[in-house]
């Protein structure tokens, strides 16, 4: 998910180029403005966290973008391409490390563990918005 500031940024088709480069599949893409409720399932894991209403004002701030990534190891990849969480400590040369600076506004989310990319792709995308 390329997360406000990215889009805000209009990192959008550079991040998609990397992606693309990489050799992965966008298997489904879509630009959604989250709302609260929403915002609360993505992050529920960081509920009770001091950061959380930090979390949930950003990520509602503005359109993301949506994708389902497929390939080979694709979480795994996808969290290489990505970078470090906190942007400082994320090499040059990944997203992160290219165009972030702030833990809170790090340009993009990418699923973890299958289980969570699963759940969170149930979360924005029906079944047959995802292509074959
Ligand atoms: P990541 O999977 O790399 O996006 O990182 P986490 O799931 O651990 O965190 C989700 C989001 O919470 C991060 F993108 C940024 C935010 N966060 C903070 O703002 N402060 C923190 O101390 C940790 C995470």
């Amino acid at each position: 998910m390329i997360k406000p500031d990215g889009v805000r940024r209009k990192l959008v088709g550079e991040i998609v180029a990397r992606i693309e480069r990489k050799g992965l599949r966008i298997a489904a893409m879509k630009m959604v403005k989250i709302d609260k409720e929403k915002a609360n399932k993505l992050y529920e894991e960081h509920m009770g966290k001091s950061f959380f209403n930090e979390l949930v004002s950003y990520i509602t701030s503005g359109p993301v973008v949506c994708m389902v990534i497929e390939g080979d190891e694709a979480v795994k990849v996808m969290r290489t391409l990505i970078g470090a969480t906190d942007p400082k400590d994320a090499s040059p040369g990944t997203i992160r490390g290219d165009f972030a600076l702030s833990k809170a506004e790090n340009v993009i989310h990418a699923s973890d563990a299958e289980e969570k990319a699963k759940r969170e792709m149930s979360l924005f995308f029906s079944q047959n918005e995802i292509i074959e």
